[in-house]
């Protein structure tokens, strides 16, 4: 039995539902309201001491944060394979998930945050600074895509830890630049897949 404690506009919880709906695992959907600090209490933080989503409990086994989370499912659910076989394209894939984390969901959660205020109250040069640094990683990510349909071999974490933030591009007010045609191509065909579909983004 797997349960999943999460938060549905969450990234992260995000990122492992499509890992969870790739390999078709049933499980049970916790919500934990972080409005309220449901993260900060004793009891959670006894399944995760950083008090964040999402945490996943698979029988006796209890796994936290999503990238953990996403390697423990492939390598306890083998099929379909997430990973690539071979020591150097794993090693990309995990460089590539890193540099999501830290270059490309920060920037979009402050746009986020901006786009949450009231309109009065946005700080426009911030949303142009921050849809500056998204532009740079989609510039980054056409390098890596010329030529190929997913960031490291098949369909893979690295194209999962991506999709969260890129499926919301437009919410974001974030258009591709039309030189980027190989990223342009690439979310249009993260966006057909099931799993990703099954977010209701
Ligand atoms: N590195 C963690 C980050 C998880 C994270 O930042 N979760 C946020 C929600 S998107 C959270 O729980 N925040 C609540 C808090 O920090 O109190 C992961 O990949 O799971």
């Amino acid at each position: 039995m797997i349960r999943l404690y999460d938060y549905p506009d969450c990234p992260f919880c995000q990122k492992v539902r499509i890992v969870l709906a790739e390999k078709d695992l049933e499980f049970e959907r916790l919500h934990v309201d972080l409005r309220r600090g449901e993260q900060k209490t004793a009891e959670f933080l006894k399944l995760n001491p950083y008090g964040k989503v999402p945490v996943l409990i698979d029988d006796d086994v209890v796994v936290y944060d999503s990238t953990i989370i996403n390697e423990y499912l492939d390598e306890e659910y083998p099929l379909p394979s997430l990973m690539p076989e071979d020591s150097a394209g794993r090693a990309h894939v995990r460089l590539l998930e890193d540099f999501c984390d830290n270059s490309f969901i920060p920037p979009a959660g402050v746009v986020l945050a901006e786009l949450h205020k009231p309109e009065a109250e946005r700080d426009a040069e911030r949303i142009k600074r921050y849809h500056g640094e998204i532009g740079r990683v989609l510039a980054r990510l056409e390098g890596y895509l010329e030529g190929k349909q997913f960031l490291v071999g098949d369909f893979s974490l690295a194209d999962i830890a991506f999709v969260p933030r890129l499926v919301i591009l437009p919410q974001l007010g974030v258009e591709v630049d039309a030189r980027l045609q190989s990223v342009a191509s690439w979310i249009g065909r993260l966006r057909e897949r099931p799993s990703v579909r099954s977010l209701g983004l």
